[in-house]
């Protein structure tokens, strides 16, 4: 899915969270510990306080005391049938003989309470004696004592599951030199993103490459899960970059780890860590990635638990703490987060025998299914508390698009027994033709954006994968009009392609407009930037599959030649902020989707199809490629372990 038109740098509207210089990681290491002086410091002054003011309180206590629920400990046998009432907060007993008893139990509580607190004063001195390179080294062996344990704990073998079939992940060498010489180009250009991250950036998110150090965003919270890594295996495996591929797959098995107390985006983790670590274990059958993901999916599940069970947009992956983005519409949920889950969550249920995932899913497709739909519509926000849709906005592009995608897919992903997805997708594709879809003055095919019943003729660079998708519904769409349907993905595809030649660069802005004379041009300023992004090469690569029209392969090679010319830098790629201008400034930030998306997409365009034949495999919205799973049904019944 992804990001509205006005901030995102990186598929989201808030600002990038910057990390600071590469120093960064040892001065977050010594402001912890300071920080833990402060608190052992507080803590004890605290104690003493209380003590202070229990010990010296006038001795009034054997009449009224505030009730701090400790009655069972101080005194256990009030009855107030016998004189002692409990009036608001406090509680008043009569006379009695059991009066020495309870000045005795208060003076040992009191006893208690000094040893206590003396014991902790001794281990917090104890503990300030120490030099802070000791108190470095305590921290972190506890915290591997728990690592392990979790590790233990999770590791556990999963129930072994009969494999899809695997068809088609190490071929689509084409037999044309020139093919071959532009695919071995593309491939290049992988190593060349790759290297660079594994120099300046390895084990953080992604690449600045012009500071040549790590970068991340807000959407992976303030943790360093190495997402170019995971994004990129799979590009890596069916380019053939092997070793790659084993330093990679090394690091995760080291060092991936999800118990971090970090609030992460649940769907950016979900199509680039789940999707990623899917589509590796699937190519290369190594457990590791079938475990990472099962766990990491179990971190997700907490953001789940919301009273109508649509999920929050981000989730502490420690706390299991939910909340949502602070700019959609009346703390909604976003359409296109939670509703790009399905196809990842039901590999999970697959390959786990667990149905949770699975039911997860479901639920949000039948709440859904049994909402009114504005003009047949779906708004990009629904508030998961209520169950109310927010504003009415319908996009195909940032915050809808692949919502809609995942619908198809699912159907296509079930080995196309999942027939209620596709009469889903049906009707949605039908409401977005009658409503969002025009040609402009000057003939160009685009899909605009509803807002509150108002078409607005914008059309953002996220919304050009809608060409690909039209093309790859048409065979089994209603009424028989799979004509229609590639033709409308070739018109998406040719508007989308001017966007690109109608720019400096030959590289397409981030939205552009078709209203006052302009025709597929970016307007304002802070929409004019390219930051690698895939999704009209993603377009390209679909038709080209479906056509073989080779117009589709020179548009790419034309995007390749431009990436190469304008983003490669000498620490990696970097997207660029104008693409009108003739010098331009770059953004320096290496998006991990370019070597998930980007360079994948370009790699099969010049591929033989028989590379991941879509027969067989169903891309997910990162572009991991997830297996057709031949099930009589999507209840999973032909899991062993599920039944
Ligand atoms: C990717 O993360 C995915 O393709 C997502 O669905 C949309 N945005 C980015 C790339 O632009």
């Amino acid at each position: 899915m992804t990001t509205p038109a006005l901030l995102p740098l990186s598929g989201r509207r808030l600002p990038p969270l910057n990390l600071g210089t590469s120093s960064f990681p040892h001065h977050r290491a010594t402001l912890r510990l300071s920080e833990k002086f402060i608190l052992l410091l507080i803590l004890s002054a605290f104690i003493t306080l209380c003590f202070g003011a229990f010990f010296f309180l006038p001795d009034s206590s054997k009449h009224k005391r505030f009730d701090l629920g400790l009655e069972d400990v101080l005194i256990p046998h009030v009855d107030t049938s016998k004189g002692g009432k409990n009036l608001g907060g406090f509680l008043i007993h009569g006379q009695g003989h059991d009066e020495h008893r309870h000045r005795e139990e208060e003076e040992r509580l009191r006893n208690k309470i000094r040893a206590d607190h003396e014991k902790a004063l001794e281990e917090a001195k104890e503990k300030l004696k120490k030099s802070r390179d000791e108190i470095q080294a305590e921290i972190q062996t506890e915290k591997n004592k728990v690592v392990q344990e979790l590790k233990k704990k999770d590791s556990k073998p999963l129930p072994p599951v009969p494999l899809p079939n695997l068809i088609g992940i190490n071929s689509g060498e084409p037999a044309d030199p020139d093919i071959r010489e532009k695919r071995n180009k593309i491939k290049e250009m992988m190593k060349h993103a790759w290297d660079n991250y594994r120099q300046y950036g390895w084990g953080h998110n992604e690449l600045k490459p012009i500071a040549r150090k790590g970068h991340s965003t807000n959407i992976f919270g303030n943790s360093q899960m190495g997402a170019t890594i995971v994004d990129a295996l799979d590009t890596l495996y069916i380019m053939g970059l092997h070793d790659e591929f084993r330093e990679g797959q090394e690091w995760i098995d080291k060092n991936l780890d999800f118990s971090v107390n970090s609030e992460v985006s649940v769907f950016e983790v979900n199509i680039r860590f789940i999707g990623g670590l899917l589509a590796a274990y699937y190519l290369s059958g190594q457990e590791v990635f079938k475990i990472k993901a099962v766990q990491l999916a179990g971190k997700l599940l907490p953001a789940f638990n919301t009273p109508t069970g649509i999920p929050w947009a981000m989730v502490n992956l420690k706390s299991g703490v939910g909340r949502n983005w602070g700019w959609a519409s009346a703390g909604s949920s976003i359409l296109a987060e939670f509703g790009t889950l399905h196809m990842e969550f039901v590999h999970l249920s697959y390959l786990t025998g667990d149905p949770v995932y699975y039911n997860k899913v479901m639920h949000i497709r039948k709440l859904l299914q049994k909402m009114d739909r504005p003009n047949g519509l779906y708004p990009n926000y629904l508030n998961p508390r209520t169950g109310r849709w927010g504003q009415h906005h319908t996009s195909v592009g940032g915050l809808g698009d692949s919502f809609y995608e995942y619908l198809l897919k699912a159907w296509l992903m079930s080995d196309k027994m999942d027939t209620e997805a596709r009469k889903m997708y049906d009707d949605a594709i039908e409401a977005i033709e009658k409503h969002l879809i025009r040609k402009s003055n000057g003939g160009l095919t685009f899909i605009g954006e509803w807002k509150n019943g108002h078409l607005e003729r914008k059309m953002g660079h996220l919304t050009c994968f809608a060409g690909g998708m039209f093309a790859l519904g048409a065979d089994g769409s209603r009424d028989d009009k799979a004509g229609h349907y590639l033709q409308l993905g070739a018109e998406i595809a040719h508007t989308c392609h001017e966007s690109y030649d109608r720019t400096t660069l030959k590289l397409g802005p981030e939205a552009f407009k078709f209203d006052g004379g302009v025709e597929a041009v970016a307007v304002r300023q802070n929409e004019k930037y390219y930051i690698l992004r895939p999704e009209v090469i993603e377009t390209y690569w679909y038709m080209w599959r479906f056509t073989h029209d080779p117009k589709y392969r020179q548009w790419g090679w034309e995007a390749t030649q431009a990436i190469d010319k304008y983003c490669r830098v000498s620490g990696g790629f970097s997207g660029v902020k104008d693409v009108y201008s003739s010098s331009p400034t770059y953004d320096d930030v290496q998006q991990s989707f370019f070597l998930a998306e980007t360079l994948k997409y370009l790699y099969l365009l010049f591929s033989n199809d028989d590379l991941l034949p879509l027969d067989n495999w169903v891309f997910n919205t990162e572009a991991h490629p997830l297996p057709v799973l031949h099930l009589a049904n999507t209840t999973l019944s032909g899991n062993p372990a599920y039944r």
